[in-house]
């Protein structure tokens, strides 16, 4: 055990290094963010633009609609189709395992010079607003046609080229021969090739301070007015000058033997709030089930509010999460999910889940992600009682070194690919984020 301690505490010390390391690599954006210092209004941060990677999503825009509607003209040239890239989303998982892979398959398409789309989203515009029709549906056909070539680069965990997306030239001879590059995952699959040698000039000039999600989710998942709508409705009657957001979640259905007190969320937020008694503060909470929901919310309201202390406001949404998701048969609804994510998305610090995939893409998910810190992780203990990790004073919690999503599989990629490769994936410095945040 103790072994163990020292060994956690060694891992943290290094994040905490490296965290500052980063800080002062990417403190070139405080010129941005200047002029937004006294501004507390959700929608200000909208203004914090990523000008270069504007340019190149216009750009694309301007290409893909011009492309299709070139191939749905009947005097169409089809002997030669444009190059493109496929993802097909996973609709039976969750929005943490959805949004990640599609934002990568979109990474690919830029760097590739194709045109994106996506296979099977259902109902994609009932939750986000679209630029360009990505939709595989209107292209299918005359794909199907004609004798196309198409080759996987991540079919979940059974093929993943991570060799070609580490350290590989996605326009070699080879790769630029095929029509189709299909793309599958449940993971943020994408995230090594921002340590690719090839694209190192690319993402210095377009996404300088590589939060590559949140500059991708921030064009491709833009909610729909009516969702919209009330996010902002939620954000303007609760959030107080300082936000903390908690995702809390106890089903997974893996792994069994683990559990969370609701007591380490506490102790997370009074860390947070240490100094901060002359602001208003609120505390927004998500999780994914009624019951604990309302575990959290009480032992928050005992922490917090005792004494007439009414400083620290607690709240919640109301998505019923006893209820069944009937898209994905995950609990709660799509666009509960959707808002809770973004409601997190929009908080100052976030204290979310270790292994879970929602509270992570959330981090990303917005413009404030450009300003955060990692989000803070509560670790689960073993279930056992005789386990002295059980002990509520000891709080397993650590501080993410990105709002990036997590990728689970860079253990796999770690441990299972060749030493070239994971030098060069080790030369982003990031490789550790992405390697701490699952089983
Ligand atoms: N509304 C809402 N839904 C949630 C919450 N937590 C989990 N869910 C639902 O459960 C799914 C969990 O999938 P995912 O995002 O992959 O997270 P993971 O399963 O924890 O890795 C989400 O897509 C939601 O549909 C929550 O806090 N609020
Ligand atoms: C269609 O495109 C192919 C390949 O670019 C070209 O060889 C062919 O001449 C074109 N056909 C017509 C009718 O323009
Ligand atoms: C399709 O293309 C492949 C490779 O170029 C070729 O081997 C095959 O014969 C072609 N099939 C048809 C039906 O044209
Ligand atoms: C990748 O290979 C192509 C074809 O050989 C070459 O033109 C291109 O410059 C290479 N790209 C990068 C980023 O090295
Ligand atoms: C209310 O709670 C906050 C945080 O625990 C604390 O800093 C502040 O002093 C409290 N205010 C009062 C009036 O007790
Ligand atoms: C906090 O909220 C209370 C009640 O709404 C208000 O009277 C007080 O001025 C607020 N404090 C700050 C620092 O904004
Ligand atoms: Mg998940």
């Amino acid at each position: 055990m103790q072994q163990r301690a020292v060994y956690i505490l060694c891992i943290l010390s290094v994040l905490i290094l490296f965290s500052l390391a980063l800080l002062t690599i990417t403190s070139n954006e405080s010129y941005h963010i200047k002029i937004l210092e006294n501004t507390n209004s959700v929608r200000e941060y909208a203004e914090v633009k990523n000008l270069e990677f504007d340019i190149v999503y216009n750009e694309y825009v301007k290409k893909h609609n011009q492309a299709v509607a070139e191939l749905s003209k009947p005097s169409a040239n089809l002997s030669e189709l444009p190059k493109i890239v496929v993802v097909r989303p996973d609709m039976s998982t969750g929005l943490g395992n959805r949004l990640p892979g599609i934002a990568c398959g979109f990474l690919y398409s830029l760097i590739t010079d194709r045109l994106f789309f996506i296979s099977g989203y259902r109902n994609f515009e009932d939750y986000y607003e679209k630029d360009f029709d990505h939709n595989w549906n209107i292209l299918v056909k005359l794909y199907a046609r004609k004798n196309t070539t198409s080759r996987n680069i991540h079919d979940y965990s059974s093929y993943n080229d991570f060799p070609l997306v580490v350290r590989g030239n996605f326009s070699n001879e080879e790769m630029a021969s095929y029509d189709i590059l299909y793309f599958q995952t449940w993971d943020y699959a994408c995230a090594p090739i921002t340590s690719n040698p090839h694209y190192k000039k690319w993402f210095d000039k377009i996404i300088p301070n590589y939060r590559v999600f949140t500059a991708i989710s921030l064009k491709l998942f833009r909610l729909q007015p009516n969702i919209n709508k009330q996010v902002k409705t939620f954000v303007d009657n609760n959030f107080n000058d300082y936000v903390i957001g908690i995702h809390l979640r106890e089903k997974k259905s893996q792994p069994h033997d683990m559990v969370i007190p609701v007591e380490h969320y506490t102790e997370a937020v009074k860390a947070l709030i240490i100094g901060m008694s002359s602001i208003n503060i609120t505390i927004f909470v998500a999780a994914d089930n009624n019951n604990g929901r309302k575990k959290i919310v009480d032992s928050f309201h005992e922490a917090f509010n005792s004494h007439s202390n009414n400083s620290i406001k607690i709240v919640h949404t109301e998505d019923d999460m006893d209820s069944q998701n009937p898209i994905s048969k995950n609990p709660g609804s799509e666009v509960g999910a959707l808002i809770d994510m973004k409601l997190l998305s929009l908080c100052d610090d976030m204290v979310i889940t270790y292994a879970s995939t929602f509270g992570f893409t959330a981090a990303g998910w917005s413009q404030k992600a450009s300003r955060r810190r990692g989000p803070f992780v509560i670790m689960p203990i073993k279930k056992n009682l005789n386990d002295d990790l059980r002990v509520v004073d000891k709080v397993w919690v650590w501080g993410a070194m990105s709002t990036e999503p997590c990728m689970y599989m860079s253990k796999k990629l770690i441990n299972n690919e060749d030493e070239e490769t994971v030098r060069v994936f080790k030369t982003n410095p990031l490789w550790m984020h992405y390697s701490q945040c699952h089983w």
